[in-house]
């Protein structure tokens, strides 16, 4: 238990409004892992999978309504609607406080309150932050288990009067007098909420993924960057990677892309050349801060990963495959009739019988997917056989290069260099991406997603541009990371991706790798440096010199309609888009000419 005032207060008014029928403070430990396990099971909310081929793992399915974050229902209460910009859905706060306290009272009767202390980052590192889930899912209780450190070890951190951001979720399925419990309770209406001022998450009816382990999107993305722009650093949407050359020097990389674009994926890639070493810091978040050197330094919040698991194989991330052979959940995959998972990609035959997510038989001649395309994985990141020796270092790692992406058929090149720091914020700025099953939502439509921030800045984009050229004017362009712009998903005009990514994108990096010790290896096109024509490593790769030509082909026509599509982008934001990045906008329409 905890001496902690202000956390003793707020469960008990927590407790006083959604009436459970108990308390449980979470200390972490394994045997309290089996018990949630086991009630779970017990519930039929979990199935223990095979223990020989996957051991002390878990399989889960969830309500069909409740598959993905729900971006729609994602609310940021700042004080105005122009502090919270116009990606972000905004309400008063005290209206907001009205639904939410309406939607808590009594949310919870027939079922167990569970206190969940958590820390983002190693416990104790300058970088971490400490929070707090009340949760009514032993299904969050796990999932929180792998992806942060939780426990009573936070509570000894926090002390008497050690500060946490309070993040408050509920299915929002009561068992009122004789209700049944289902294997995934959730509520029709869902909310999830941000206070930035009271740094405070309330999150109700959904227990999936970032709507509901809210320590992930809601705490560490969202609350954090308005945390990290009021102290001077940074939250990103950003995989943390170590790269080795073969002579051994090492660099790391952070790189953002939207939601389901491969971050896991490049986090721990195998690469195709030989001599070359990839190692996992992180797949998704970044928190990024000042050195004493003026370097920014990275560490990855999170303690375990979670995954899209349809399209993860022993060849597409094997590494992955790898991170999740015991001690996992598995979300809405398919269940194999040996009890154990199976996804769409995994393997090149498909089973000939299967459990799909909708609990319904299935079978290949039915030609539809086995698995959610949302479907996901928790497995602890410690299990990953290329986790960087330096993931949990306190004091995180220096950052050489950062990457942006996105999924685009056309127009954007292979790769493209920034000239300095605020042309890379811009590039950052300009990212648009095919949405994804990662959000509810139609997939396949191209949109702007900043930074891969669009559904995670907790206030006005604009001023998160701003805050991004701010950082830049902190250091020196030979402390700052190099920015990067890189597109895998380029498609030929049979509509064939002509890239082959994975293990191959260590081509790129490469590249990147020595541009960041100064090499001269580029050519400038309109868009910033590209490889110039000996640049990039293609040795062993099968691809016709004309498909490589196409992966950085652009016309003139396309830069403008770019610029034209960026200027249109930036006026939704007014006054709060920086001069510097207006600038950089005549810049880009310049080169065009
Ligand atoms: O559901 S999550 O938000 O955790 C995953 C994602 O969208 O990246
Ligand atoms: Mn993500």
């Amino acid at each position: 238990m905890t001496k902690n005032k202000k956390l003793i207060q707020w469960v008990n008014e927590m407790a006083a409004m959604c009436q459970p029928d108990k308390i449980h403070w979470c200390d972490g430990s394994e045997a309290e892992y089996n018990r949630m396990a086991n009630i779970l099971v017990k519930r039929g909310s979990f199935l223990k999978l095979n223990k020989t081929k996957r051991p002390n793992s878990y399989y889960a399915v969830s309500d069909p309504t409740d598959v993905a974050r729900v971006e729609d229902r994602t609310y940021i209460c700042g004080d105005s609607e122009e502090e919270v910009g116009p990606t972000n859905n905004w309400m008063a706060p005290d209206d907001m406080k009205k639904i939410l306290k309406d939607l808590f009272t009594g949310c919870m009767k027939g079922r167990t309150m569970y206190v969940i202390p958590f820390s983002m980052g190693p416990i104790g590192s300058p970088i971490s932050q400490i929070g707090v889930e009340i949760s009514d899912s032993p299904y969050v209780v796990c999932n929180m288990r792998i992806m942060t450190r939780m426990g009573s070890a936070v509570l000894d951190h926090l002390g008497e009067d050690g500060e946490f951001v309070p993040c408050m979720h509920s299915v929002g399925y009561p068992l009122e007098e004789g209700k049944q419990d289902v294997p995934w309770p959730c509520n029709r209406i869902k909310y999830i909420v941000h206070f930035p001022k009271e740094r405070a998450i309330w999150s109700f009816g959904s227990g999936y993924g970032g709507n509901a382990l809210l320590g992930k999107k809601c705490f560490a993305l969202r609350i954090a960057s308005i945390m990290a722009r009021e102290e001077g650093w940074l939250a990103e949407h950003m995989l943390i990677l170590g790269v080795t050359s073969p002579d051994g020097v090492k660099k790391y990389i952070a790189a953002a892309f939207p939601s389901a674009c491969g971050k896991t994926n490049l986090a721990m890639l195998t690469p195709t050349i030989p001599g070359w070493k990839i190692e996992t810091v992180g797949d998704d978040i970044a928190w990024m801060k000042f050195g004493a050197d003026g370097r920014l330094y990275a560490i990855n919040p999170e303690a375990g990963f979670f995954g899209v698991a349809p399209g993860t194989s022993m060849s597409t991330n094997k590494n992955a495959m790898l991170s999740m052979t015991e001690n996992s959940i598995f979300t809405n995959v398919a269940l194999t009739e040996d009890n154990d998972v199976w996804w769409e990609g995994m393997t090149d035959e498909k089973p000939s019988h299967l459990m799909d997510w909708l609990r319904r038989d299935w079978n290949p001649t039915l030609h539809r997917p086995a698995a959610h395309p949302n479907a996901r994985f928790t497995a602890p990141a410690n299990q990953c056989p290329v986790i960087d020796e330096k993931w949990e270092s306190p004091e995180g790692v220096p950052i050489s290069a950062i990457l942006f992406g996105g999924r685009r058929s056309s127009v954007i090149p292979l790769v493209h260099e920034a000239f300095n720091w605020n042309h890379g914020v811009f590039m950052g700025s300009m990212i648009t991406s095919e949405t994804t099953a990662a959000a509810v939502g139609a997939v396949g439509q191209l949109r702007h997603d900043p930074f891969a921030m669009l559904p995670f800045c907790g206030y006005n984009m604009g001023d998160y541009f701003n805050h991004w050229v701010n950082i830049g004017s902190k250091s020196t362009e030979d402390k700052l990371p190099k920015m990067f712009y890189v597109n895998w998903f380029r498609k030929n005009d049979k509509g064939k991706f002509i890239w082959p990514g994975y293990g191959d994108n260590i081509r790129v990096i490469k590249w990147v790798f020595e541009r960041t010790e100064g090499v001269e290896s580029y050519k400038d096109m309109p868009f910033g440096r590209i490889p110039n024509d000996t640049a990039l490593d293609t040795n062993g790769l099968d691809i016709s010199a004309s498909d490589l030509k196409d992966l950085f082909a652009v016309t003139k026509e396309q830069v403008e309609h770019e610029v034209a599509e960026i200027n249109s982008y930036y006026a939704k934001f007014g006054n709060h888009i920086p001069a510097e990045l207006k600038e950089e906008v005549k810049l880009l329409a310049k080169r065009a000419e």
